[in-house]
């Protein structure tokens, strides 16, 4: 499967087309207008998002409830675009070309770096796209993935490990636990202690003009063993799970398992020890590897975390310099998010839930539901016994 996206922050829509989704699975867009709705909450976002309702259309690759093989096209409108008709017209409008034109690049965005590689004098040019707004679609994108996956029994969970310098603890639960009690949370945090200490650092950042950044985690249950590849680089599932996460905006690092903290573990105390029994087969005693090995998967959850940086728009801004003047100013202002961090585990868990559909495509034979069902069935039957 594949996809792309388009659509500017505050254009009429952002759009996505998705390529070879299995014929006649059975697609809500209610279940997608859910998932876009968990990414519109969280404590810390703008304004913006008193202003959208983000609802999806399905304009192409379903009828009737079913996806038919071609290709899908989402489509969610952007509700602000009726304030910015003129500014973001296709059509030359006069006078709108210099409103809200951007030349004081902000420090952390693409603004600068886009604006001279695409030869840019106005960087909202660069901005409109660079924007976190995307993730809007990839979400809508990652729900129809979650459909495909729920038909297999696969199911993704996220959770904020972290915002700012508050760390939460560590809490054993199930993952339909994790999933109900996330979802009530203001800051998507398992830990009662943290999520305040969470918000109030969140309410601070927000008063000093300032903007936090965290760590989510992404977990996703019931995956065959063996999706991706040992054979070839760009086979690997785990390097793929790497690219999706940190390809979302303001992610800077992604670890698998443990991750990180592997380079302090000597391998006895590291590796998982694997385990056999009659009735579900293969198993590990525990599971630091996050479901992977070897670029594929193990059958244990899949467990990946992201970092996201605080957001670059500042109220209180860095210095930057004005591209025509080439004098020291403060960077522009943009109307913002001071933490965006709970959202960025629901795009998080979007694009793990994307990759993992897609590594599922790849495996079995995806025409259509039909066949794929009874592939999985019997693999699964296969790997049970082996
Ligand atoms: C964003 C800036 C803000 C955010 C936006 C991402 O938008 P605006 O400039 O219109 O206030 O609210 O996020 C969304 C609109 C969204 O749906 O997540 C940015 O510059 O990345």
């Amino acid at each position: 499967m594949r996809y792309l996206t388009a659509g500017e922050s505050h254009g009429p829509q952002l759009t996505a087309i998705i390529e070879g989704v299995p014929s006649n699975l059975p697609i809500s867009i209610e279940a997608i207008n859910e998932q876009l709705a968990r990414r519109q909450k969280g404590h810390g976002r703008g304004r913006r998002m008193q202003i959208e309702k983000d609802q999806v259309k399905i304009v192409s690759g379903v009828r009737h409830g079913y996806t038919t093989g071609a290709p899908i096209t989402l489509v969610v409108e952007n509700r602000d675009w009726t304030h910015w008709q003129g500014i973001m017209s296709a059509e030359p409008v006069e006078g709108a070309e210099e409103k809200r034109r951007v030349s004081r690049p902000r420090p952390g965005h693409a603004d600068l770096n886009g604006a001279i590689k695409y030869h840019q004098r106005d960087m909202r040019n660069i901005l409109e796209r660079s924007s976190a707004r995307e993730t809007t679609v990839r979400v809508a994108v990652g729900a129809v993935a979650r459909q495909l996956l729920a038909a297999f029994g696969i199911r993704v969970g996220g959770q904020v490990l972290q915002i700012n310098d508050v760390v939460a603890k560590r809490q054993e639960v199930s993952l339909d636990e994790l999933i109900a009690r996330t979802e009530e949370s203001p800051v998507r945090c398992l830990d009662k202690e943290a999520e305040p200490l969470m918000m109030a650092a969140i309410d601070k950042a927000k008063e000093d003009g300032d903007s936090l950044g965290g760590i989510v985690e992404v977990i996703v249950e019931g995956v065959p063993i063996g999706l991706g590849s040992h054979v070839q680089w760009d086979r690997k599932l785990d390097g793929r799970l790497a690219q999706a996460v940190m390809s979302i905006q303001a992610f800077k690092g992604v670890e698998i398992g443990v991750g990180f903290e592997a380079a302090g573990l000597p391998g006895s105390k590291l590796h998982d020890e694997i385990i056999w029994n009659e009735e579900t087969g293969y198993s590990r005693k525990s599971n630091r590897a996050g479901g992977l090995e070897g670029g594929m998967t193990t059958g244990m959850p899949v467990v990946v975390r992201g970092v996201m940086k605080p957001i670059p728009t500042l109220y209180k801004p860095l210095m930057s310099v004005d591209i025509d003047s080439k004098e020291p100013f403060s960077a522009s202002i943009e109307r913002s998010d001071s933490c965006a961090v709970p959202a960025a585990s629901v795009v998080a868990e979007a694009v793990v839930a994307w990759e993992i559909a897609n590594a599922m495509c790849e495996k079995f034979p995806c025409d259509s539901m039909d066949d794929m069902v009874e592939n999985v069935r019997q693999y699964r039957a296969y790997t049970e016994k082996y």
